[in-house]
């Protein structure tokens, strides 16, 4: 049966040839669908934890240790979790030590979500003002942490009260590799976004598939607002709509907006490529203007730039999608 049939059954209000539902009746019948509530301190506090390592570049200790911090927290909160490690190729050859991280809920289950979010950081400011802070490895607050911090108060909820679908949550490496603005070979798309190549090759478990994925980037910054990404249109034009369908249900349309921004390398777009899961990106743009938000690829890519309700709004919006599957 139907939810509406069933708030039919119980109702005062006639539901008779099922055209007349009076508004009350359809609100009752919009919440019925119980989606947990978004705790933004919590998710700012997991941003803080991989703040609080430093900068989380492949081949240095702060890296390592957040990879271990990342794993623990996935598994304290119920996933099962696979660790990817691999070898990768970075644009001036360096070798680096990755590691995707990948947390299940509802592992047997063949409906399931894919929750994307890179947890690397950049090595260098190199989009920073001042030229002297170009080679300065920066802090990720917002690119890297936000999204990861996202999923992980995502992963305590849905260990809480699972959706009816199983649910990935995919930390990726080594997206934020990519050749520096300063670097004088050849700047080619794929130094970016390595672990997300490597995993579309090797997934976490043979045959891996997913009925979508949603990719978060840059999800915690002040002065942001998310337009629909050129490739995720193109590639997963339902999923965009699903999810600003849904952001703007729950009263976030002042952040989520209609309209479309820019084609973005990110990691969807090699997982887009790559394998058959549909996967959008939802990532910021600034709301004063410009491509991404200020602080991208700057020195202050810290914690006083996150802004709670932008976690809250994105958070939450993730939420309602994916309870909203059956
Ligand atoms: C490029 O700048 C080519 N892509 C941006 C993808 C990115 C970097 N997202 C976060 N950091
Ligand atoms: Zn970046």
């Amino acid at each position: 049966m139907t939810l509406t049939g069933a708030f039919c059954l119980f109702s005062a209000f006639s539901c008779g040839g099922g055209s007349k539902v009076s508004s009350a009746a359809k609100e009752e019948v919009e919440t019925k669908v119980d989606v947990p509530r978004f705790n933004a301190d919590s998710a700012y506090l997991y941003i803080k934890e991989q703040v609080n390592f430093g900068p989380r570049v492949p081949n240095t200790k702060g890296h390592v240790a957040c990879g271990d911090y990342l794993a623990k927290r996935l598994e304290g909160f119920g996933a099962r979790v696979i660790s990817q490690s691999a070898d990768l190729i970075a644009f001036d050859g360096t070798l680096l030590k990755a590691r995707n991280i990948i947390g299940s809920y509802k592992p047997e289950s063949k409906k399931r979500i894919a929750l994307f979010a890179h947890w690397d950081t950049r090595p260098w400011a190199d989009n920073d003002a001042d030229k002297k802070n170009e080679r300065t490895p920066i802090l990720g607050a917002n690119d890297g942490a936000s999204g990861v911090g996202v999923l992980l108060e995502i992963a305590r909820l849905v260990n809480d009260r699972q959706p009816e679908l199983g649910i990935d949550i995919i930390f990726l490496d080594a997206e934020d590799y990519g050749a520096p603005q300063f670097y004088e070979g050849e700047h080619r798309e794929e130094s970016w976004c390595l672990g997300a190549q490597y995993w579309a090759r090797n997934r976490h478990v043979e045959g891996y598939n997913a009925r979508f994925g949603i990719l978060l980037d840059m999800v915690g910054g002040a002065n942001s607002v998310f337009v629909k990404e050129s490739y995720s249109e193109e590639f997963a034009p339902d999923i965009n709509k699903k999810v600003w369908n849904a952001a703007k249900k729950i009263g976030y349309g002042n952040l989520f907006v209609d309209g479309n921004g820019g084609y973005i390398t990110d990691d969807h777009l090699f997982i887009n490529r790559m394998s058959r899961i549909k996967t959008i990106d939802i990532i910021a743009s600034d709301s004063r203007g410009g491509d991404f938000v200020s602080t991208w690829h700057t020195i202050d890519d810290n914690m006083e730039h996150i802004d709670k309700n932008t976690l809250k709004a994105v958070g939450q919006t993730v939420l309602e999608v994916i309870y909203n599957e059956k």
